[in-house]
Order: structure tokens, then C-alpha cells, then sequence
């Protein structure tokens, strides 16, 4: 039996494999995270080792503290994190103020949780406190439509929200709330982190201008399925653009949006119809 048998390290692992698989994820591009349950954190404990230092994140998630991550490795490829967990990925601990971490397992050689750490601890705390405990995943990713769409989209939630709604007719169900947007900011620290935490009170989901994007959930199958959903809708909003030089002779309309939204019971997010 090693950590690598629990079955939430295999999950997780599969996770990061499948957006490699999706072209998301160049050399050290993108991020995951993953708020262990109690008793998955039971079934690691017998594999951790003597934690290490505990380091300050610049940001405090108070409802976080105590609790235990999965998280990529920083420098680290999610190519190489099914042949290599130990030193692509690792296991830590929050302090009992919530603005630390150290590790218990994994990211072994020296490695540190990822560069977007403090992104994900933030926006993990906010979307703890709007789901009522429910959120569990934080996945950035660097999905090559949705990047395209900062370019030739206003960088408003209402923009995206609809070009990617109106893009394919799954959309307003998976996502009824839109999709947030983060202007082009340095990415990595404490700044961008607070910025993506505020558009995450409102959204699962938020658009990084010209970098990528930002998912969050209950499980990893909901959050694959956001990203995946999205990048496709951006991909068929490219496709349009780009093979009718925007000459667009129909799409879903609001009522249209309307009736979906009714069909399936979700609640769509109205300060986005016009
Ligand atoms: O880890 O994706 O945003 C590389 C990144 C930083
Ligand atoms: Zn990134």
C-alpha cells in the first residue's frame, strides 16, 4: 500500500493528467487544488512525513484554517505528474490563523506549492463561505480559446457571460451565473489573488485577460466539466468569428435563454440579458 492506492491521489493525479491531455497545460502552465475531506486526510496521514517550515502566504483565508490541500508543484509540468507524483505534487497543512502552509507529503527535492497558492487559498475561501462548505476544487488552466476571447471581447462578465452562453446551448445550464473577468494583472502574488477572490464571490468561474482561466467546485468531475465546457463554448465563439468574419446571421436569443433556464430549473444570472 502506498498514498498513490488512496483513492483520492488517484483522482486527483487523473485530473491533472486529463488537462494535459486537453492541450491546457504547456510546460509549467496552470494550477490545482483540492480541500481534502477528514477522512481523506485520515487515510494520507500514514504517509506523511515530518511537515516542513511553515511559510506565510501574504493573504488570510481564516475559515481555512486547519485544513489540508492537495496542490501542484510551483516550476512543476502537469505532463509529468502521473509518472512522477512525489515531486510534481504534495499535500499541506494550513495553520490555526490561516495565512500559512507547510508540507506534510510530496513536492519532494525541495519543491513549493504553486506559484498561484495564494489565488487558490483565496478564492477557496470565498468559495467556501458561497457554497456553504461546498467547494472543494480550485483548477486554473490555460485553455487556448478562452485566452483568444480577451482579445477581441470587452472584459466585462457580461460579455463573456453571453458570447459563451449564446456559443452552445449546454452553456447556460452548466454555468447559469456567467462567468467572471480579471483584468491583465501580474500573475502569482498576493494583488491578483484578492482581485480573483472578489469575482469569485459572485462567480465559479472567472476569465484571466490574456492568461487563462479560473474553475471552481464541489468535486473534480464538476470543475473538469466547467473548464472543459467553457473552452469548448470559446472555441465555437472562435470558430464563428473567425469563419464568418463576425457576419453572425442568428444565435440563441434571450427568450431562448429564458426557456432553457426554465426547462432545466436553473436560475440564470439576469443582469446579463439584455
Ligand atoms: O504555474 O499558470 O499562472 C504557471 C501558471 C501561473
Ligand atoms: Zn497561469
Amino acid at each position: 500500500m502506498s498514498i498513490l492506492d488512496v483513492k483520492v491521489i488517484g483522482d486527483y493525479i487523473r485530473m491533472c493528467n486529463d488537462g494535459w491531455l486537453q492541450g491546457w497545460h504547456e510546460r509549467n502552465g496552470g494550477n490545482l487544488t483540492y480541500r481534502m475531506k477528514a477522512e481523506e486526510v485520515a487515510e494520507c496521514r500514514p504517509f506523511f512525513r515530518e511537515p516542513g517550515p511553515w511559510v506565510n502566504m501574504g493573504v488570510t483565508g481564516a475559515n481555512l484554517a486547519g485544513e489540508y490541500f492537495l496542490t501542484t508543484g510551483s516550476g512543476k509540468f502537469f505532463r509529468n505528474v502521473i509518472l512522477d507524483p512525489a515531486h510534481s505534487i504534495g499535500i499541506v497543512e494550513i495553520n490555526d490563523k490561516g495565512d500559512s502552509w507547510r508540507i506534510v507529503w510530496g513536492l519532494e527535492g525541495g519543491a513549493r506549492p504553486t506559484s498561484e497558492f495564494p489565488s487558490h487559498f483565496m478564492n477557496h475561501s470565498v468559495r467556501v463561505a458561497a457554497t456553504d462548505g461546498a467547494c472543494r476544487v480550485i483548477y486554473h488552466a490555460h485553455p487556448a480559446n478562452i485566452i483568444a476571447m480577451t482579445y477581441t471581447l470587452p472584459l466585462t462578465a457580461k460579455a463573456f457571460s453571453r458570447a459563451l452562453w449564446q456559443s452552445a446551448t449546454e452553456c447556460p445550464v452548466v454555468f447559469p451565473g456567467g462567468v467572471g473577468v480579471v483584468e491583465w494583472m501580474v500573475p502569482g502574488g498576493a494583488d491578483i489573488a484578492l482581485a480573483t477572490s472578489e469575482v469569485m464571490k459572485q462567480f465559479d468561474a472567472a476569465v484571466w485577460a490574456h492568461h487563462g482561466l479560473f474553475c471552481s467546485g464541489p468535486d473534480f468531475d464538476i470543475t473538469f466539466g466547467l473548464m472543459h465546457t467553457i473552452e469548448k463554448a470559446a472555441e465555437i465563439y472562435n470558430l464563428v468569428m473567425s469563419s464568418s468574419g463576425g457576419r453572425v446571421l442568428q444565435t440563441i436569443s434571450d427568450a431562448n435563454l429564458l426557456a432553457i433556464a426554465e426547462e432545466f430549473g436553473v436560475e440564470l444570472n439576469k443582469d446579463f440579458l439584455d
